[in-house]
């Protein structure tokens, strides 16, 4: 039986692949799965990211996507409606509000988060949990202030230190979420007892099913659950409704996840093997967006460009832009660490990223 064509390349405990296998269980697709390593080298990835160091690259025979933001429209674009689950909630939705709620879910609800972790764990804390030995391991904070900083060390004490202070933060933003969700799970449960109840409802922009929003969000709490780093805050009492919104998202996922297969593991080397077995780029292998706007003075298809982060990880990916449009850029890349070896489209969302034409001024 031939494989899924989905692959996601990622590992244990990042939060932005949790929101990308939210997404893929909510619309019940098989996917394959390729373990990275959590820091940099990744030397079975490099050869179709070129440069791009951030954690999920979703891959699609020799089509790379990089963000979760495009990671998720590009699913959704794909597989419109799929099996037996509905669309990202995106029908009944306003889809703008969806991606808005999950940019602010990915810079702000990350954030506070990622400061609650066991950074800079001692030897002691390191023994006693999984966590605490990768926050603690000296070759990942050297890899992760490389990330943020260019190499800065991340100063472990001052984060510590402040933590308390930063626990008000993630507090209140999770009000907010409260809030967000107030209305959605009153509604759903109005329903029940009218007897008119749907069999899903209660996610956060009132959709029919998850939308993008709520999977962002699952991303952030799975992480935030998961990690317990916050026990006494995070509590059904505190966030009646995020808790039951967090019940209903995991019992969603497991009723409409693929009714045979969920993630296939495969190898870094197999994921390799697919993409060189592609086909032709621009024929088989690539699925142009139906909606190429192409930007008449400085960008157009054929530019030579670097493509980057604009927060961190800001590694310049270079190629040639086969398209452009609002949403989205794709380029070919010429020569990156595999020097060519395998042709690949790597595709990356506007937003969020710094697009440079190569021989003309910078931006
Ligand atoms: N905006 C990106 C952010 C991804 C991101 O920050 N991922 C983290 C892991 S959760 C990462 O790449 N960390 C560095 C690494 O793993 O190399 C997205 O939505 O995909």
């Amino acid at each position: 039986m031939s494989k899924p064509d989905i692959i996601l390349h990622h590992y244990q405990g990042s939060p932005y692949a949790e929101k990308v296998v939210a997404a893929l269980r909510v619309k019940g697709l098989p996917w394959c799965s390729v373990d990275t390593s959590p820091m940099l080298p990744r030397p079975l990835l490099d050869p179709l990211t070129h440069g791009y160091r951030r954690i999920p690259v979703m891959q699609i025979g020799n089509n790379i996507y990089c963000d979760t933001a495009l990671i998720l429209k590009e699913l959704e674009r794909r597989y419109p409606n799929s099996g037996d689950a509905s669309e990202l909630g995106q029908q009944a939705s306003n889809v703008g509000l969806s991606e808005m709620i999950a940019t602010w879910v990915d810079k702000q609800l990350f954030a506070n988060v990622r400061d609650q972790m066991p950074w800079g764990a001692s030897p002691e804390e390191q023994k006693a949990s999984p966590l605490a030995a990768v926050f603690g391991n000296p070759a990942f904070l050297a890899d992760r202030s490389q990330l943020s900083g260019g190499g800065k060390p991340i100063n472990t004490e001052a984060i510590r230190r402040a933590q308390p202070l930063l626990m008000d933060q993630l507090v209140s933003n999770l009000d907010t979420l409260e809030k967000a969700l107030q209305r959605p799970q009153q509604m759903f449960r109005q329903q029940g007892q009218q007897g008119t109840k749907m069999a899903e409802g209660g996610w956060i922009l009132n959709t029919l099913a998850p939308s993008i929003a709520d999977c962002s969000v699952y991303g952030k709490v799975w992480w935030l659950m998961s990690t317990r780093r916050a026990p006494e805050f995070v509590t059904p009492a505190a966030y009646p409704c995020l808790f039951a919104w967090w019940g209903q998202m995991n019992d969603y996922m497991k009723r409409h996840r693929h009714l045979t297969q969920d993630r296939i593991k495969i190898s870094g080397e197999e994921a390799l093997q697919v993409a060189r077995g592609a086909g032709a780029l621009g024929q088989e292998g690539y699925v142009p967006t139906m909606e190429g706007v192409h930007e008449a003075e400085r960008r157009k298809t054929g530019d030579l460009v670097t493509v980057s982060p604009n927060d961190y990880g800001k590694i310049p990916v270079r190629g040639r832009i086969v398209e452009i449009t609002k949403e989205r850029i794709c380029i070919r890349p010429e020569n990156g660490p595999s020097g060519g070896k395998i042709d690949v489209l790597i595709h990356f969302p506007r937003n969020g990223y710094i697009i440079v034409p190569i021989g003309k001024a910078a931006l």
